[in-house]
């Protein structure tokens, strides 16, 4: 049994079927620092639309612990990519920012989802087989991970998760187990669409434009931090490989050249197309060189924002304290309605 199919992109216009506004749902691991792959692929998109739906974001630290966690390293990344967000420009009046172990609803219905889940589908997550790598030594948690991302988003009634590629097929489990509890139980859960845009869905490592910039997988060199200083931006970007040749033009043969025409248009608005054609004629060097520059002019204010929230740390636990509250109030009754139908309690 399986949810209906469905298209990847959402757009602001879409009413749903309920005729309510949609309501946004994501997620990312306190696992370290935000890199321009997490920011183009999803971050950057929550921004954008938020004054288009209802939005609810979460720092899923309970995810975190799929891996081996120090706690007090724990602690202090949720609390920075919380303010990370902030510093991008989430805005706590018309979202809910909150952190996922606060609403504790989200671990009772894991359990609750995981009794509609197959083995054989947890077993088929590609995330999972390049994070466990054949090992037999690596935790439950990671084994049954996207059930939790599952319950993250059919908590809130979630039509729209906007990620990056990598996590279609979570989204496409969600469904799957929204829909066999619907069927089972009743109706119960709105059935999410991922979001993924066509552009910046897969942001490629620097040193090798066959590999995802990744956190965890990345070389000092593959990746750019949001929080990385100007000079260390430029440096990176001078080290980028490139592809044979010396024009500034895309193609299916040009994967570095991809990934950096890719970067350049989405940060400064103007379509490769259009930086194809700045470029004629000017070579790699002047190319990455202006590259260099607007990634530094678009991650700049992020920095400097950051750092101004980072001296006011219980500014921020006030916004997510604030914001489980909020979570709850809608998480709460659908887990009451989830364990009713489900036959517990008396
Ligand atoms: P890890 O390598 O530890 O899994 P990550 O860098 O891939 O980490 P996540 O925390 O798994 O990042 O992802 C956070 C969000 O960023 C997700 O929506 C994911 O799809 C998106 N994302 C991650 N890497 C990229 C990338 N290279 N390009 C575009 N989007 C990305
Ligand atoms: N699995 C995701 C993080 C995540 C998430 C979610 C994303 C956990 N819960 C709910 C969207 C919606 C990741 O690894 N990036």
């Amino acid at each position: 049994m399986v949810a209906p199919t469905i298209q990847s992109t959402g757009t602001a216009t879409d009413t749903g079927t309920t005729g309510r506004r949609q309501r946004v749902f994501s997620g990312m691991q306190p696992s370290g620092n935000l890199h321009l792959g997490n920011y183009l692929g999803a971050l950057r998109n929550w921004v954008t639309q938020q004054e288009a739906y209802t939005n609810v974001f979460c720092v899923v630290d309970l995810h975190a612990l799929s891996l081996p966690t120090d706690p007090v390293e724990l602690r202090a990344n949720t609390l920075e990519l919380a303010t990370t967000f902030l510093a991008a420009g989430i805005d706590p009046a018309q979202t809910i920012l909150f952190v996922q172990s606060d609403v504790r609803e989200h671990s009772e219905a894991q359990w609750l989802m995981s009794s509609v889940t197959q083995f054989g589908e947890l077993r088929r997550m590609t995330q999972f087989k390049d994070k466990s790598d054949g090992r037999d030594d690596v935790s439950a948690a990671l084994f049954t991970y996207p059930i939790l991302q599952a319950c993250d988003i059919l908590l809130y009634d979630t039509d729209l998760v906007p990620v990056g590629e990598d996590q279609k097929q979570h989204i496409e489990l969600t469904r799957d187990i929204g829909h066999r509890f619907n069927t089972r139980y009743g109706e119960t859960f709105v059935l999410p669409r991922p979001d993924i845009k066509p552009e910046g869905a897969r942001i490629m490592a620097l040193d090798n434009p066959l590999k995802k910039m990744s956190k965890s997988s990345g070389t000092a060199n593959s990746l750019i931090y949001l929080v990385d200083e100007p000079d260390a931006i430029r440096r990176k970007v001078r080290r980028a490989v490139t592809d044979s040749g010396s024009e500034v033009r895309g193609g299916t043969d040009k994967p570095a050249l991809n990934n950096l025409l890719t970067i350049y248009s989405l940060l400064s608005g103007r379509s490769v197309a259009q930086v194809e054609q700045d470029y004629e004629g000017k070579g790699y060097g002047a190319f990455k060189g202006d590259l260099a520059e607007v990634v530094v002019e678009k991650l700049t204010p992020i920095r400097e924002r950051l750092e101004t929230l980072n001296a006011d740390p219980d500014e921020v636990r006030r916004i997510l304290h604030d914001g489980a509250d909020r979570a709850r109030a809608i998480a709460g009754p659908k887990l009451d309605q989830m364990r009713d139908r489900m036959g517990l309690g008396i």
